[in-house]
């Protein structure tokens, strides 16, 4: 019985964290439902995100009838979960490298507390792909009952995977993706390669409805080898060379305000006079290659010399979109924790979660810079930035 009320308090904060962070990530819910429909790539996914939420509602009597107790076994096998029967879950995140990342923990520290029933081991990997195997190896020697992995890069996971397999420990995948392995449960994120088109299809409207002719564009990218800085690269990169745009150059930034300075620093020496178009893979980088522009004497931002792309979209980026810095900033939604719950409860109650949940991003600009443009033959449309916008962004 205390299980049941258990799981149905659970279910009620899965319900309305899942809310919370959908609506939170979606401030003005009612400027943002064009773009969401707009945007069917990510919207006709969106459903599938709080699929898990009914699953584990309807499988809260069954709990009574001990299925729950069957369908994890890991829980069983763990003799650390505790007496006060609280969930033991693992999350390897990436590391504190930005504010999409500040964030990203918040929320899981948020979803996966005490008062929720979860007894959450985090480990901060400080961005060392090395540190994340071994974070998850801790987890599987703690026992813990499911192992959540951000994955800093897409590759190197199999051998460790097949250890969590054998030790009887699902493993959950939030945020970035893993290309090598396919030996966990669900991954849960956004789709990068969509925000990568969608950042040069909006370039070339852009630039169309401004009456620029040439676009030498350089890139600073995120962490090499993480599949948020391929897509990404992948995508923009895609549109450049079908409209014939010049790419000058692309190195990393790590995904960090410094990398993102130093970078801007030498592009700014070796291509003075010579790019209109800067795209940052995150907005901390964005703010370290506004320091270098300004250094520079560059001008940035809606009519200024260089059109300023980020993603991300957070708070501290939109302040700069509203500053007219920041000339088009699209979002990665780091609110994933809720659906990942969803995730774990499914399996809690004996279900089979979805392998992929897609968590929907809007982009970003001001009034002027909004554009109409499509990925995919899709058409998208952008939210006007706003201090009620802001206001509600994470
Ligand atoms: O864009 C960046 C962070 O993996 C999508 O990682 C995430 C990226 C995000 O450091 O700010």
């Amino acid at each position: 019985m205390k299980r049941k009320i258990l799981s149905v308090l659970l279910t009620a904060a899965f319900v309305a964290a899942t809310i919370a962070g959908c609506g939170g990530s979606q401030p003005a819910a009612d400027t943002a439902a064009p773009a969401q429909e707009a945007a069917p790539a990510p919207a006709a996914e969106a459903p599938k995100a709080e699929e898990p939420a009914p699953a584990a509602e309807e499988a809260a009597p069954a709990e009574e009838a001990a299925p729950a107790e069957e369908a994890a076994p890991a829980e069983e096998a763990a003799p650390a979960a505790d007496a006060g029967g609280l969930i033991n879950v693992g999350f390897a995140q990436v590391g504190h490298e930005s504010d999409w990342r500040t964030a990203s923990t918040k929320s899981a520290q948020d979803v996966f507390s005490e008062a929720n029933g979860y007894n959450l081991s985090f480990v901060d990997c400080d961005n060392d792909s090395a540190a994340q195997l071994e974070a998850v190896r801790g987890f599987i020697e703690q026992g813990v009952d499911y192992i959540i992995i951000d994955p800093i890069v897409s590759t190197g996971w199999d051998t460790v995977l097949t250890e969590c397999d054998d030790a009887g420990i699902p493993v959950i995948v939030i945020d970035r993706t893993i290309d090598d392995s396919d030996k966990y449960v669900s991954w849960v994120g956004s789709d990068f390669l969509t925000e990568g088109k969608a950042a040069g299809e909006w370039l070339k409207s852009y630039v169309e409805k401004q009456g620029i002719k040439e676009v030498n564009a350089l890139i600073i990218q995120g962490t090499t080898g993480s599949s948020a800085q391929i897509g990404r690269t992948d995508g923009f990169k895609e549109i450049a060379d079908r409209e014939g745009w010049t790419i000058l150059d692309m190195q990393t930034g790590d995904f960090t305000e410094e990398g993102g300075q130093q970078v801007m620093e030498s592009y700014c020496k070796s291509y003075a006079g010579k790019f209109n178009v800067v795209v940052c893979e995150n907005d901390n980088e964005a703010f370290g290659a506004m320091t270098a522009m300004d250094n520079a004497g560059v001008t940035y931002g809606p009519g200024n010399d260089v059109i300023l792309i980020s993603y991300d979209a957070c708070t501290a980026g939109l302040k700069e979109v509203k500053a007219g810095k920041i000339t088009a900033d699209f979002e990665c939604n780091p609110l994933a924790a809720p659906t990942v719950e969803g995730v774990i409860k499914t399996l809690q109650s004996g279900g089979t979660p979805e392998a992929k949940i897609l968590v929907p991003d809007n982009w970003y600009a001001l009034k002027d810079q909004i554009v109409d443009f499509s990925v995919d033959g899709k058409a998208m449309s952008m939210i006007e930035v706003t201090d009620e916008v802001i206001e509600a962004q994470y």
